[in-house]
């Protein structure tokens, strides 16, 4: 019956695809006429959270279109925020609470009103709390229901909390900034693409990557006639733009990137008046990267030194109208916070920080918080390293062995173990790397509770498994939006919850209230909490629920003549006298990272436009697209391990685990030194019935990481695989 069911949605929506486009449409049912409403709030397929107009037909709802005036989504959707109805009618979505009944990660659970897993969860939480301390219960978060998560956990008394997208995203390149100009990039990210005249992308694959208000002002700017240069090791769909493709050889950007700045020294073409005016350290710099020649990095990179010459004297050309894009997934290699660095002062040589064409300075809005009691100071420091293994850590390190992270503390007891986890929006099985070791400290918790919309991977090992209802279907906190106007969105419910779910904010606020800590939740219903919030920027919600958005004045954009930068020196730090008080190169160096033994090729990995990591696999809309995903590999390497187009063949890596089947891509649109996935497939997850076991999962082949010694960040690009044929 469910099978059928869920046949009849994937089929429906497969059939209902608009050829070609952008959108799809359901098909009209015949002889009945339907009041279509809209009604305006914001998605959550990826992190970028763009404002969202929703058709709702008979209680249903048909179509997700951008809304119009939104400053992310600008009246467009990405394809994945278009496909965002097969989250909402996906027939495999936690449907009630589960309790775990047999043993941990076996997959056997009951079902639980929620009553009962409420009163069960908070009651191990409180015995935690007791027996352990309350620091002894960590929290994993992501997404934007987080808030009322973070709110009860700092209320409950614990100092551990923590997202992958710090130390497996964009943290090393948010400290690498932060060091040069004493902020980081932010998000989103407050790149002037708009108006580039000369665009940089290393590793950043906008097209693949579908950050959406990025991709737009991408193609604006292509539209324009500004020049694309591409630096990936895989001729990505970016590259297919690019004036200049840089095949580059993995894990050697840092050599490319200081051979640029020495011509733009040497040949004293960077913006002479700019780095006078606002940096500190030219001197340093020019001297630690004398000997940094393009004939030098030609033999790193494999780019030929004219090459990297005559790109470095374009980009100067253009100057100060250049972007050298920071990218956003930074962890490669784990000295990401070194090379970031390098594209920060790269880009101030280029004067183009605070420039049009370059970053612009974003706008943001103070939105009051909701006042309630201080919470209490936890008697133990927090268990992870951030700040002081890790000393530039500005947020918390959530994985690691024997390192100062959350999953290292759990795995050690070191300096103390946790005995529970709550996990809210996060598949940790897929977004930390090697899941093996968090399989290991899972095994040592006592309690893990799990708030997901899907029964993902993570849910499998849960005690109890609390089911929330999609963002289609519920309020979450308010969105105060930090971009070129500042914005504040509300996320409203579209539809009533299906099933026998319930909004984040209300799973939050019933845990609290049964451990005792009703004074953080003083308000009595959502709406109350978000009117008052609301009042502190003069609007009300009643006005938010019809506009969705409401954008303010931006300040300045660009930089005036007495910008002062955030750095002990008030200036833009070229060479870092913080660095080298910590003994580290104040100046970014080169160094080899290690390259793949004979016979195994670089395991890479990124996005495709249609899926978000491995949270819309199973969504039959998007999985219509791509149901699974492949293993790109050049002619060469195809050869030499005897592979043939579409041949099912398996990843082992060099600590021999082994990847589902998948299929080979072979293409020359990658080097012959390493293999491609797209990373979110190769679920482990009998109920999501539509993706487990479909593709390869990268996350599994990822059993080393190299740690960034700066922030933590773990390096996932230093993993190798060989490929055998399946018979
Ligand atoms: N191997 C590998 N690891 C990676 C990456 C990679 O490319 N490869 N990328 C890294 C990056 S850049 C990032 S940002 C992180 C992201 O990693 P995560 O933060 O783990 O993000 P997702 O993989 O999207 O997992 C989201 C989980 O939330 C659930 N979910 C979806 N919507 C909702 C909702 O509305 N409410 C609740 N409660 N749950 C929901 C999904 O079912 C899924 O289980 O992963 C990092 N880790
Ligand atoms: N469709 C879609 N879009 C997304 C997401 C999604 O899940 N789906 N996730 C969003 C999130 S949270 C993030 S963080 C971003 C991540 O997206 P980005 O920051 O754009 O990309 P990365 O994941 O860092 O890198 C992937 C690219 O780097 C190339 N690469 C690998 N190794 C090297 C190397 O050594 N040198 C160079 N120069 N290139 C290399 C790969 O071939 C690939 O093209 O995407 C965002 N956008
Ligand atoms: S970029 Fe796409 S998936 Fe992400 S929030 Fe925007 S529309 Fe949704
Ligand atoms: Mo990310």
């Amino acid at each position: 019956m469910e099978r059928r069911q869920f046949l009849k949605i994937a089929g429906a929506s497969v059939g209902a695809l608009a050829v070609g486009g952008y959108g799809w449409l359901p098909i009209p049912q015949l002889g009945h006429k339907a009041q279509r409403r809209s009604v305006p709030t914001f998605c959550e397929v990826c992190f970028w959270k763009c404002g969202v107009s929703a058709a709702v037909e008979d209680g249903r709802v048909v179509k997700l279109d951008g809304l119009a005036g939104h400053p992310l989504s600008r009246g467009r959707l990405c394809p994945r925020g278009n496909g965002g109805t097969g989250l909402l009618y996906d027939p495999d979505r936690l449907k009630t609470p589960l309790i775990r009944t047999g043993s941990r990660g076996s997959q056997h659970f009951r079902e639980a009103t929620w009553n009962e897993a409420l009163d069960y969860a908070a009651s191990r939480m409180a015995e935690i709390r007791k027996k352990d301390g309350p620091e002894s219960m960590f929290l994993f978060t992501h997404g934007s229901g987080s808030s009322f998560f973070v709110n009860l956990m700092k209320a409950y008394g614990t100092p551990n909390m923590g997202a992958p997208s710090y130390a497996q995203c964009n943290g090393p390149r948010e400290v690498g900034f932060q060091l040069t100009y004493g902020v980081g990039v932010g998000e989103p990210e407050a790149t002037d693409i708009a108006n580039t005249r000369f665009l940089v992308l290393i590793g950043g694959h906008l097209g693949e990557n579908m950050h959406n208000t990025q991709v737009q002002e991408f193609a604006e700017a292509i539209r324009r006639g500004a020049q694309v240069v591409v630096v990936d090791p895989r001729f990505s769909t970016a590259a297919s733009k690019a004036r200049w493709y840089l095949p580059i050889k993995p894990g050697t950007d840092l050599a490319l990137l200081l051979a640029w700045i020495n011509v733009l020294l040497g040949e004293g073409l960077y913006d002479r008046d700019y780095v006078e005016r606002y940096c500190t350290g030219l001197d340093e710099l020019k001297r630690v990267t004398a000997n940094d020649t393009p004939e030098w990095a030609a033999g790193i990179t494999e780019i030929p030194a004219a090459t990297i010459r005559a790109v470095a004297r374009e980009m100067a050309k253009q100057e100060p109208n250049v972007l050298i894009h920071p990218g956003r997934r930074t962890t490669w290699y784990g000295d990401d916070t070194q090379r970031s660095r390098a594209v920060a002062i790269l880009n101030a040589l280029l004067g183009s920080w605070g420039r049009p064409g370059g970053f612009f300075f974003p706008s943001g809005i103070d939105l009051p918080r909701y006042p309630i009691p201080p919470y209490p100071k936890p008697s133990r420091p927090r268990a992870d390293g951030a700040g002081t293994s890790y000393p530039l850590a500005d947020q918390a390190l959530t994985s690691g062995m024997q390192e100062a992270t959350m999953r290292g503390a759990t795995l050690t007891g070191k300096p103390y173990p946790a005995k529970g986890w709550l996990v809210y929006d996060t598949n940790l099985l897929q977004s930390l790397p090697n899941p093996r070791q968090t399989v290991a400290a899972l095994q040592k918790l006592d309690l893990l509770l799990v708030v997901d919309v899907l029964p993902a991977d993570i849910a499998g090992y849960a005690d109890v498994v609390l089911p929330e209802c999609t963002y289609l279907e519920r309020y979450d906190d308010l969105y105060a939006g930090t971009f070129r106007e500042p914005f504040v969105a509300l996320r409203q419910p579209v539809v009533a919850p299906m099933y026998n779910s319930k909004p984040g904010w209300w799973i939050a606020r019933e845990l609290g209230r049964r451990l005792g800590l009703s004074q953080y939740f003083p308000w009595n219903n959502i709406e109350e909490y978000l009117e008052r919030r609301l009042q502190g920027v003069n609007l009300t919600l009643a006005e938010m629920k019809k506009r969705g958005v409401v954008t303010f004045a931006a300040g300045a954009p660009y930089i005036r003549p007495d910008h002062k930068f955030d750095t002990a020196s008030g200036k833009i730090e070229l060479y870092s006298p913080l660095l080298a008080k910590m003994g580290v190169d104040p100046v970014p160096r080169y160094y080899p990272v290690e390259e793949p033994p004979a016979g195994y090729l670089r395991l890479l990995f990124g996005r495709a436009p249609v899926h978000s990591f491995g949270r819309t696999t199973n969504n039959p809309v998007l999985a219509s697209f791509m149901k699974e995903n492949e293993a790109w590999l050049s002619e060469s390497a195809a050869g030499q391990f005897g592979v043939r187009a579409g041949d099912r063949i398996r990843l082992v890596n060099q600590d021999g685990v082994r990847s589902n089947p998948v299929r080979a891509n072979v293409t020359r649109r990658i080097r012959s030194d390493c293999v491609y996935l797209v990373h979110g497939f190769g679920h482990r997850t009998p109920r999501m019935r539509l993706t487990n076991g479909r593709g390869a999962s990268d996350s599994q082949l990822i059993t080393r990481y190299k740690t960034d010694p700066l922030m933590g960040g773990t390096g996932m690009n230093v993993n190798f695989v060989t490929i055998v044929r399946e018979a």
